[in-house]
C-alpha cells in the first residue's frame, strides 16, 4: 500500500540538474493557509470594540462564548485557587518548565554598546524593555498551559513591567478562562488576567479598554504575543503598527534531517508528534538514505495506528505539506533544510553537532537522538514559540529582544563636533538641506565668539 508521507524526489536522477535555490524554494511543501478571508469579520471585531469598549466586549461574550459578563477581570482569588487545585505533578512540571526558560531567558539579556570616537563623542545603544505586553491565549480545544509560560517568561526577564493575560470566557468554567490556564499565571506571578476571546482581545489590548460600572480599565499595551486561530492572527495582522506583534504562527512544522544512522522510530515519533497539534501541521524527512526513508514510512504507518489524534496525524501527513524528501548527499540535505527554514528542525545524523552548526535558517535546531521537539515544547528552557511557513529565512523565536528595544544615545562634545562639522555640512549641501549645515554652523560661530 502507499506510503503515508508523500515522497519528493529531489536527488540529481529526478531533477535533472541541479535545483537553483529559486527552484528549490517553489518545490519546498508548505500548507496553504488563508488569512484573508476573516478580514472583514475581525474589522468589525475591532471597530466594535475601539467604539462600545466594555459593551462590545460582553456582547461579544454572550455571542461568541455564552457567558453573561460584568467585567473582563479576573479576580486575585481565582488565579490563587486555581493554582492550588492544580494537580500536582502538572504544577510541579510547569514550574521546572518556567525555571528553566528563565534561566535562558536571563541569559540571554543583551549588554549595552558603549563606542567612544575620542574628543568626548561617544554613541551607545541602550536596552530598553517595553512598557507593558499584552499575551493572548486560546481557550477551546488547544489549552496550552506550556505557551503561558513561552510567552510571559522572556518579557519578565526583558523586565516588562506591565503583563495583562486574556483567555476566552469558559461557560463550564463559570466564564472564567480555563483554570490550567489560571494556574500557569499565578506561577508566573501575572495578577492581571481577562476573560476575553479572539480577535477582541486583541482589540482591547491594541486600543484599551475604559472602565464602565464594575468593568476594569484595560490599559492599551506596546506589544501583543501569543497564538491562537485565523481571527486572532488577523487581528494581530490588524493591529500591527499601532502595537508590536509577535510573528503570526502558521500551523506547526517539524523537518528531519537524518541519516543511516537515525533511528526511525524516533524520527516517526517525532514527526507524529508535531502532526498532532493540527491537521494542517507539517511533518518533513529529508534524507539521502533511500532506506531510512523506507523504515519511516513503515514507523509511522504502525505508530499512527496507535497514536490518540490518529486522525488528525494522518491528516496532516498526507497533507500536501508534509513529505519525505529524497537528497543525493548530507551537503544537499543541508542546503534543502536551509531552504524550507523549518520552525522545528531535528539533525538525526552522525557527526549532528558539527552538522547542526552549518544550518543557516531554522527557528530552533534540536541536535542528536535525545532532543526531540517535544522537549523543546515543554522543558528544554528554549522557547516553543518559534517562526513558520519559511519565515525563519529572516525571524527568531520568541525571546527577550523580543520585549526590548534599543535606544540610540548621542553625546558629542564641542571638540567632537568640530572634528566632524565639516562633514556634515558638506553632506547637507549635497542632500540641499542648508538648514541642516546650519545647525552645525551657528555653533561653530558660537565657538569662535
Ligand atoms: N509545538 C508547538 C508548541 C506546543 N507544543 C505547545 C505543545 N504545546 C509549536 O511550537
Ligand atoms: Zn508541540
Amino acid at each position: 500500500d502507499a506510503p503515508l508521507v508523500r515522497r519528493l524526489d529531489l536527488r540529481r536522477a529526478a531533477t535533472g540538474h541541479p535545483l537553483t535555490h529559486a527552484e528549490l524554494k517553489a518545490v519546498m511543501p508548505r500548507p496553504e493557509q488563508d488569512i484573508a478571508g476573516a478580514t472583514e469579520a475581525v474589522e468589525g471585531i475591532i471597530r466594535r470594540v475601539r467604539a462600545e469598549g466594555f459593551t462590545a466586549l460582553a456582547d461579544l461574550a454572550q455571542q461568541f462564548d455564552g457567558v453573561v459578563q460584568q467585567t473582563t477581570l479576573v479576580p486575585a482569588v481565582e488565579l490563587r485557587r486555581a493554582a492550588e487545585q492544580l494537580d500536582p505533578e502538572i504544577r510541579a512540571a510547569l514550574e521546572e518548565s518556567i525555571r528553566r526558560a528563565r534561566i535562558f531567558a536571563r541569559a540571554q539579556r543583551p549588554e549595552d554598546t558603549v563606542v567612544d570616537y575620542g574628543d568626548g563623542a561617544s554613541v551607545t545603544q541602550r536596552w530598553e524593555p517595553v512598557r507593558r505586553v499584552g499575551l493572548y491565549v486560546p481557550g477551546g480545544l488547544a489549552v496550552y498551559p506550556s505557551s503561558v509560560v513561552m510567552n510571559a517568561v522572556p518579557a519578565q526577564a526583558a523586565g516588562v513591567g506591565s503583563l495583562a493575560l486574556a483567555s476566552p470566557p469558559q461557560r463550564e468554567f463559570g466564564g472564567l478562562p480555563h483554570p490550567t490556564i489560571l494556574a500557569a499565571a499565578y506561577l508566573l506571578g501575572i495578577q492581571e488576567v481577562h476573560a476575553i476571546g479572539g480577535a477582541q482581545a486583541i482589540a482591547a489590548f491594541a486600543h484599551g479598554i475604559d472602565p464602565t460600572g464594575e468593568a476594569a480599565e484595560i490599559e492599551p499595551v506596546d506589544v501583543v504575543t501569543g497564538p491562537g486561530n485565523v481571527y486572532v492572527a488577523t487581528a494581530k495582522r490588524l493591529v500591527k503598527g499601532l502595537v508590536g506583534i509577535d510573528a503570526e504562527a502558521g500551523p506547526t512544522e517539524i523537518a528531519i534531517l537524518a541519516d543511516d544512522s537515525a533511528d526511525p522510530d524516533f524520527v516517526a515519533a517525532d514527526m507524529i508528534s508535531q502532526a498532532e497539534h493540527d491537521p494542517n501541521a507539517a511533518a518533513v524527512l529529508i534524507t539521502a538514505s533511500a532506506a531510512l526513508a523506507d523504515r519511516v514510512q513503515e514507523a509511522l504507518r504502525w505508530q499512527t495506528l496507535r497514536t490518540k489524534h490518529s486522525d488528525r496525524v494522518r491528516t496532516a501527513l498526507t497533507g500536501e505539506q508534509s513529505a519525505v524528501i529524497l537528497v543525493d548527499d548530507l551537503a544537499e540535505g543541508i542546503r534543502v533544510a536551509d531552504v524550507y527554514a523549518a520552525e522545528h528542525l531535528e539533525i538525526l545524523t552522525e557527526e549532528a553537532r558539527s552538522v547542526a552548526a552549518r544550518i543557516t535558517s531554522a527557528g530552533a535546531v534540536f541536535v542528536g537522538p535525545y532532543s526531540p521537539v517535544s522537549l523543546g515544547d515543554y522543558a528544554a528552557g528554549s522557547n516553543h514559540v518559534l517562526p513558520t511557513s519559511g519565515t525563519a529565512a529572516y525571524a527568531s523565536g520568541l525571546n527577550v529582544a523580543t520585549f526590548l528595544k534599543a535606544i540610540q544615545v548621542i553625546e558629542y562634545g564641542r571638540a567632537g563636533l568640530g572634528q566632524v562639522a565639516e562633514h556634515v555640512e558638506v553632506l547637507a549641501r549635497a542632500e540641499d538641506l542648508p538648514a541642516h549645515g546650519d545647525a552645525v554652523a551657528i555653533r561653530r560661530r558660537a565657538e569662535a565668539r
